[in-house]
């Protein structure tokens, strides 16, 4: 039988209700996590796609954010203010009407981000050879900081996606990364001013790779290429540069998300992090967070919560263009934050669980060698731990229990 079209909402929200499994805004709220503008807005447009939802403007997100328990949102300048009214009277209007709105919905601006792909200006990148181009990019990223002291927002984060080009030998690589450099450089020199004015901290910036789009080739594709960025000699200030790594833009070029983020964390470079979800090697398709990988994604939080990684998680995804606008905070919002808080609080039960805790002490300890034994004997070095080596199998059948609940006594039977 059809389903009237106004019984349809009501029909999401008790299948909702029926999944059970939601946590609180108050839980919610107990997690650093943000709700970026653009995700909540994003109208399922892309290049071959028309619209499939209507516009929704940061009054209306924040409160869905205040009332979803969201306590973060995160925003690009021209999320919320239109390029032309930027630096100007209309941007202090704007900005003091968003504080009014966080403040009004028990939310805070967490991070904020320059959009430097998109308008027609940076066609040639924001590093481009016009130095008129590169004064605007200098504008637009202190403009920034300047919006994100205005909203006490801790993050400034830099996806500098058209960073790159269609066409080889045009540009001369070393030299627009040094330009791009430049405008760090300016956002970092003018952020120290004005927390030294303001009494508070500078910003942490952290920039944000991606390995394809929009440019066919990009000069900085990924975490790694950033770190290398960073300690290239071209920063003037370092140590204030960290990343915003995103999980699917790691897996996208067919690398470990896992092993990415431990990279970061070594370098003492992981400052930010974009959670979603999505397929290797394919297109930025932005999946909600634990919906394609969860095994992935229990095995990534495992890593964060071990290192004590306390940044904030960022969500960014797009709600799918088959989701209405009703359905964005009905539903793709909620569960998006739900799945990731039960896939935490599971990453702390595997922290706990005395088999995978006992298998890996074991691993640790080694294989008893004969006393005495030559150290350069590999064939009795292997013999030693043979037996061992077993366990990893057994810790990545423990790792699925404990993602499917079977750990806990759930059994399936054919019979
Ligand atoms: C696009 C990026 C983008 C950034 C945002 C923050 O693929 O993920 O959403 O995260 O511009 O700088
Ligand atoms: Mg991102
Ligand atoms: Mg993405």
């Amino acid at each position: 039988m059809s389903i009237p079209e106004n019984q349809q909402q009501a029909l999401v929200a008790r299948l909702t209700q029926a999944c059970g499994g939601s946590y609180s805004p108050e839980t919610r709220r107990k997690f650093y996590i943000s709700g970026p503008q653009w995700a909540a807005a994003y109208q399922g447009q892309a290049l071959f796609h028309a619209p499939t939802r209507e516009p929704v403007g940061f009054e209306d997100v924040i409160r869905h954010y205040g009332e979803l328990g969201i306590g973060h949102w995160t925003t690009h300048d021209t999320d919320v203010i239109p390029t032309e009214a930027l630096g100007r009277d209309q941007q202090a209007e704007i900005v003091g009407r968003i504080g009014k709105a966080l403040a009004e919905n028990g939310v805070r601006c967490s991070m904020v981000t320059t959009e430097t792909f998109y308008h027609a200006v940076w066609a040639a990148s924001p590093a481009a050879e016009s130095p008129e181009v590169r004064e605007y990019a200098k504008f637009r990223v202190k403009n920034t900081v300047d919006i994100g002291h205005e909203l006490g927002a801790g993050f400034a984060v830099y996806w500098p996606g058209s960073l790159g080009y269609y066409v080889q030998g045009a540009i001369e690589e070393t030299e627009t990364l040094g330009w791009y450099a430049e405008a760090l450089n300016a956002a970092c020199d003018h952020d120290r001013t004005v927390a030294a004015a303001k009494g508070r901290a500078t910003l942490k910036h952290c920039l944000e790779a991606k390995p394809f789009e929009p440019q066919a080739e990009i000069l900085l594709p990924t975490s790694d290429a950033m770190l290398s960025f960073i300690a290239s000699g071209l920063l003037t200030h370092p140590e204030m540069v960290g990343l915003n790594p995103e999980y699917l833009h790691e897996l996208m070029w067919g690398a470990a998300p896992r092993a990415a983020l431990a990279r970061a964390l070594v370098a003492g470079k992981l400052f930010h992090f974009d959670i979603n979800d999505g397929y290797r090697l394919k297109h930025d398709v932005d999946i909600a967070v634990g919906l394609v990988n969860p095994l992935d994604w229990l095995n990534v939080l495992v890593l964060l919560r071990s290192h004590g990684y306390n940044g904030p998680f960022n969500l960014d995804y797009k709600p799918p263009r088959t989701t209405s606008n009703f359905g964005v905070f009905a539903v793709s919002f909620p569960t998006a934050v739900d799945r990731f808080i039960t896939l935490w609080e599971m990453a702390g039960e595997v922290q706990d669980d005395p088999i995978v805790k006992e298998a890996t002490a074991a691993l640790k300890a080694g294989g008893t060698v004969a006393a005495g034994a030559d150290p350069r004997d590999a064939a009795a070095i292997t013999r030693a731990n043979r037996e061992l080596l077993t366990l990893h199998e057994l810790i990545a059948h423990r790792l699925v229990q404990i993602l499917l609940g079977v750990h806990r006594g759930r059994t399936y039977s054919i019979g």
